[in-house]
């Protein structure tokens, strides 16, 4: 790129998107000291509609479509996102150009000031209200807590704060590890939940960089901050939900690791009350070698794997990720995955 070149970078107007996108504008700059940066912020339907539950919306690119109409229109060059709220299928010329070194992909309970002295929620009293809008959450906590009641909350992760402290509705509420470390209240978690109790989502406390599938320059620009592991792992986690064909408002939760040099994928389906539930694990060594994509006019154009597309892992890594989620979802199918996310498809839409 030119010297006098400014990137315009497209972010959600939420301080933790600013803070995402600040983070992932530092990385590039270390790389890149010449280049300059312009943040241009925009509202999503996820950020404009506050009165529902997320799973009642109905829209799976909630939290990005605004920002990919400009990054289509060229109005910015890229975007960065939240992983987890990018649908397992973008639109069409798009594709996640780098994923950066995910956070501690795990969730977290932050309690109300009152219970100062309580550290779990096997804790709380019979009927406490724990604030969440994730049925994912919901499902997995159910089967764990009980005695334990879940009521939506929305909002951005300072709102939900402010809601649990003043509010007095909740005693508890449940939010990403990853989201609350970011801007800077480590301090209020109470609890990590590990993931026998709750695995986390699809691409939970990673960010991506979303950039147009022609061009180039800006993919090469931004490959440096790519970290190959989490997104070898986020590959597996995406193609287990677009196996199963989950979006962000189904229970379907995961957790991936690499061990030895192999991803190790652990996947659940749940029903909304958490009484029926598939879970297991995957692992995978055989390697495939997989064919070129090209574009309509001829040019050679970059492999995808659930929308993600790296330079620095050969395509075979990359489909093994890919062949290890949709493996592991065949094998949950096998074992009625599907049967219960069609019953809370149903119970969504009747809602
Ligand atoms: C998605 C979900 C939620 C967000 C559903 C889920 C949580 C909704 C809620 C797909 N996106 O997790 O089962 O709690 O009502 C979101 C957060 C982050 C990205 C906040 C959070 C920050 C963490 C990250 C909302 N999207 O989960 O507490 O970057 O991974």
């Amino acid at each position: 790129m030119e010297k006098s070149t400014v990137v315009r970078v497209g972010s959600r107007k939420s301080q933790l998107a600013l803070i995402q996108t600040e983070t992932v504008i530092k990385s590039l700059k270390l790389h890149h000291p010449h280049l300059e940066f312009e943040i241009i912020t925009m509202s999503t339907t996820g950020d404009n509609i506050l009165d529902k539950a997320l799973s009642k919306i109905g829209e799976k690119s909630l939290f990005t479509k605004e920002l990919e109409v400009a990054l289509a229109k060229r109005e910015v060059d890229f975007v960065v996102h939240s992983l987890k709220d990018l649908p397992t299928t973008l639109p069409p010329g798009m594709m996640i150009g780098a994923v950066c070194r995910r956070e501690d992909p795990s969730d977290a309970v932050v309690m109300h000031p009152k219970y100062h002295d309580i550290i779990s929620l096997e804790q709380l009293p019979n009927d406490s209200v724990i604030g969440t809008s994730s049925l994912r959450r919901i499902a997995q906590l159910q089967r764990r807590y009980p005695h334990l009641k879940y009521q939506s909350i929305r909002g951005n992760l300072n709102t939900r704060l402010r809601k649990l402290d003043e509010d007095n509705a909740y005693s508890a509420i449940i939010l990403a590890t990853a989201g609350i470390t970011r801007l800077g209240l480590k301090d209020r978690i109470t609890q990590k939940l590990p993931s026998d109790v709750c695995m986390h989502a699809v691409g939970q406390g990673a960010l991506a960089v979303e950039v147009r599938e022609d061009d180039t320059e800006t993919h090469n620009l931004i490959s440096c901050i790519n970290d190959n592991d989490t997104a070898l792992c986020c590959i597996a986690e995406r193609a287990f939900m677009k196996t199963l064909e989950g979006g962000c408002s189904v229970p379907v939760a995961v957790h991936s690791s690499i061990t030895h040099g192999k991803i190790v994928l652990s996947g659940g389906v749940f029903s909304l009350d958490g009484t029926e539930c598939v879970v297991g694990t995957h692992s995978i060594v055989e390697k495939d070698g997989g064919a070129t994509r090209y574009s309509e006019n001829g040019m050679k154009l970059p492999n995808m794997f659930c929308g993600i597309s790296i330079h620095s892992v050969p395509d075979s890594d990359l489909r093994t990720a890919e062949q290890t989620g949709v493996q592991l979802a065949e094998q949950l199918q096998k074992q009625g995955a599907q049967e219960i996310l069609n019953n809370v498809r149903q119970f969504n839409v009747s809602l």
